[in-house]
């Protein structure tokens, strides 16, 4: 039945295998790939009702929310759980890897930046630790004039394979705030050939993750930018190294909380 149909209508329906090599050609070219008008207002509009709410619940200042909690009660489960979007995952990873992630979970992570402790948020240099990043824009700030909070990326920097330690170690001097600060300077970037990523909503911005330096750039504390990232593949043993490695990030996130 009609009814029927249009309930079961699933998005990123019609994405198919060229559309992963045309992402996987143009994440090695540009640093990114985009599919774009696949994240229809259908989704978009309850997403940002759900961003304000909870926006209320932490005193209008960023949060983040990260798990399969948060995306199970929210409206971009409808992409989370497309198959579409599961196969473009799978198949940057596959292409890129030449094998299966040690994981097929994909991490959701919810990201809303808002009011001054927004800012700390702004210019945190890293790498993921996943090789392939998913990134959905939901709410970007437009007025005219204001800065948006672009995606600032050094596309491809470093490759996954080689040791961990020399990973764990190099990710720690990369993302410490000395360094931080380097990457910020307009010149740096310029030099370094750092890309702005404007991000519209309603698109969705693939790379790899794992191997690009990047970070937000700062918007107002009166604005709110929100995006939700999706993490797929970790190609790394999860060893004692790398538990320590992610121990660290996890207590600089609960530092800048205070
Ligand atoms: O919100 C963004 O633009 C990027 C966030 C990010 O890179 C991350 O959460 O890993
Ligand atoms: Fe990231």
């Amino acid at each position: 039945m009609m009814v029927n149909a249009a309930l079961d209508h699933e998005l990123l329906a019609s994405v198919d295998m060229t559309d992963v090599e045309n992402l996987f050609a143009s994440i090695n070219q540009q640093g990114f790939g985009v599919l774009r008008n696949v994240v229809p207002d259908s989704v978009l509009a309850p997403m940002r009702e759900f961003i304000t709410t909870e926006l209320a619940n932490h005193g209008g200042q960023y949060f983040g929310l990260r798990g399969q909690d948060w995306i199970a009660h929210s409206p971009l489960n409808a992409i989370f759980s497309a198959r579409g979007f599961q196969m473009v995952l799978e198949g940057l990873y596959h292409r890129a890897m030449h094998d299966e992630p040690l994981s097929k979970q994909i991490l959701p992570v919810l990201r809303v930046l808002a009011g001054t402790h927004g800012l700390r948020h702004a210019n945190l240099f890293h790498y993921d630790s996943y090789v392939v990043t998913a990134l959905v824009p939901v709410l970007i700030p437009n007025r005219p004039n204001e800065p948006r909070g672009d995606l600032v990326m050094y596309p491809n920097m470093r490759n996954v394979r080689g040791p961990v330690m020399l990973n764990i170690l190099e990710k720690a001097i990369v993302e410490s705030p000395t360094a931080c600060r380097f990457w910020r300077s307009p010149r740096v970037q310029r030099r370094l050939g750092a890309r702005p990523v404007p991000l519209e909503p309603g698109n969705i911005y693939f790379f790899w993750g794992m191997r690009s330096l990047h970070a937000n750039e700062a918007c107002l504390p009166t604005s709110i930018r929100s995006t939700a990232l999706f993490h797929y593949g970790d190609p790394h043993e999860n060893s004692v190294l790398k538990r320590l490695s992610q121990a660290r990030a996890r207590a600089n996130l609960r530092r800048l909380a205070k």
